[in-house]
C-alpha cells in the first residue's frame, strides 16, 4: 500500500463516513424519505409541479448554458413527455444555442428553439440542471420573470431559486428527479424518453462508477434498457469516439500536465492548461474537450485533477475532480462557481497559472476542511 492508500484508508476507517452519508450531510436537509431520489423534495412540490403542468398548454423549458449529457437529455426526456399530454413545448438554452457533438445522438433536439424564441414572460416555465439562475445565460430573465417556475436540479450548490423546487442534492442526476415527474404525470416512458434519461444518469455516474450509483440508480437504468436503450450505443457516443485531432490535442495538454505532490493538504494535485490555440490547430471545438480530464484523474499520485480550458471568449473554464477527501465543490464556490463535492467548476479571467494558484488555496484535506 503506498502512502498516499495508506492515509485514505486511515481516514475513511477513522471516519466510517460513506460518500453517500457526506453528500447527504451537505444537502443540509432533516427529510426521512425513503428512496434516495426523493430524499429531499418536499411531497407538496411535486403535487404542485404535477398541477402546473397539468393546467398548461405551453411549457417553456430550459437547461444550463453549454448543456451536457444530463442537462440536454432530462431536458428532451420531459419535452417530449410533456408533448405526449398534448403540451406545446419550446426547450432551449442559451448562446452559444448549438448541441455538443457527443450529444448529436439524443432524440428529440428537432424540437429545441432558439433562445430568442422563448416568450419574455413564460406563463410555465421549467429549469434543468442549472444550480443558479445565472447557469441559463441569457434565459435566466425569463426564469425570473416566469409567472411559474419549477427548478429540478441536484447540485448541492443550487441557490434556491424558484417557487416549485424539484431540487435533490442526493439524486445522482437530474434525469432521476425527471423519471419521478413522468411517472407521478402518468406518461409511459418509451425509447427516447428513456434514451435522454440514460444518457443523463450515465454522464453524471460516469458510467456508474461515481460514489453516487446506488443500488436505485441500477433499478432506474434496468427500467430504461427494458424500454428499448442500448447501453453499448450510449457508451460509445458519449465516451469511446472522437476525431483525431483530439488525441492530438489530448496528447498536447498530457504533456505539459504537472503534478503537485504537496498541494490539496498533501494528498496531491494534478493539473494542466489547454488554450484555444491548442485547439484551433486541431480543428477540435471547446466542448469536445469535457473527457481530458477523465485521462488526467487517473494519475495515483494526485486526489485532485483540474484542466483549464480556455473558452471563445478567452477566458478560462477550469473543471476539477476529487477522488473523495477534498471538496472540490466549495473550492469552486469560492473561485465563483459551483458543483459538487467530487466534480466541480468556475469560469475566470487571468493567467491560468494564477488561477490555479488561487484555487490552491481553497484545496484542503478532509481533517482540515473537518475542522473549518
Ligand atoms: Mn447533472
Amino acid at each position: 500500500m503506498s502512502e498516499l492508500e495508506g492515509r485514505r484508508a486511515a481516514w475513511t476507517e477513522e471516519r466510517g463516513t460513506s460518500d453517500e452519508g457526506r453528500r447527504r450531510e451537505k444537502g443540509g436537509s432533516e427529510a426521512s424519505g425513503d428512496a434516495v431520489s426523493r430524499g429531499f423534495v418536499a411531497e407538496p412540490h411535486w403535487d404542485r409541479a404535477v398541477e402546473l403542468i397539468r393546467e398548461a398548454d405551453e411549457v417553456c423549458l430550459a437547461c444550463h448554458v453549454a448543456p451536457d449529457g444530463d442537462a440536454l437529455g432530462s431536458m428532451l426526456a420531459l419535452t417530449q413527455a410533456l408533448r405526449a399530454m398534448g403540451k406545446t413545448c419550446l426547450p432551449s438554452f442559451g448562446e452559444p444555442f448549438a448541441v455538443p457533438g457527443s450529444l448529436l445522438f439524443l432524440p428529440g433536439q428537432d424540437l429545441l428553439v432558439e433562445p430568442g424564441r422563448l416568450p419574455a414572460v413564460p406563463k410555465l416555465m421549467i429549469t434543468l440542471d442549472a444550480a443558479g439562475a445565472e447557469r441559463l445565460g441569457p434565459l435566466a430573465a425569463q426564469a425570473e420573470k416566469a409567472a411559474e417556475l419549477i427548478v429540478i436540479d441536484h447540485h448541492a450548490s443550487n441557490t434556491g431559486f424558484g417557487a416549485v423546487r424539484l431540487v435533490d442534492p442526493a439524486a445522482a442526476a437530474t434525469s432521476v428527479l425527471v423519471d419521478e415527474l413522468i411517472r407521478r404525470l402518468g406518461v409511459p416512458l418509451d425509447r427516447d424518453i428513456a434514451l435522454g434519461l440514460y444518457a443523463g444518469l450515465a454522464s453524471d455516474t460516469g458510467s456508474f462508477r461515481y460514489p453516487c450509483t446506488t443500488p436505485q440508480v441500477h433499478e432506474l437504468a434496468a427500467r430504461l434498457i427494458a424500454a428499448g436503450v442500448r447501453p453499448e450505443a450510449v457508451g460509445r457516443e458519449l465516451w469511446d469516439r472522437a476525431p483525431f485531432g483530439y488525441l492530438q490535442v489530448l496528447a498536447g495538454a498530457l504533456a505539459k500536465a504537472r503534478l503537485e505532490r504537496d498541494a490539496a493538504g498533501g494528498f496531491g494535485l494534478v493539473w494542466t492548461t489547454i488554450t484555444r490555440a491548442d485547439r484551433e490547430a486541431q480543428c477540435v471545438p471547446y466542448d469536445a474537450l469535457e473527457g481530458v480530464i477523465d485521462q488526467l484523474r487517473r494519475a495515483d499520485e494526485a486526489e485532485v485533477a483540474v484542466v483549464c480550458k480556455e473558452t471563445d471568449r478567452g477566458d478560462w473554464y477550469v473543471s476539477t475532480r476529487s477522488k473523495g477527501l477534498v471538496d472540490v465543490g466549495q473550492a469552486c464556490v469560492a473561485m465563483g462557481g459551483g458543483g459538487h463535492y467530487n466534480a466541480a467548476a468556475f469560469t475566470a479571467a487571468g493567467d491560468p497559472a494564477d488561477l490555479i494558484d488561487r484555487l490552491r488555496a481553497h484545496l484542503h484535506g478532509p481533517h482540515l476542511h473537518d475542522a473549518a
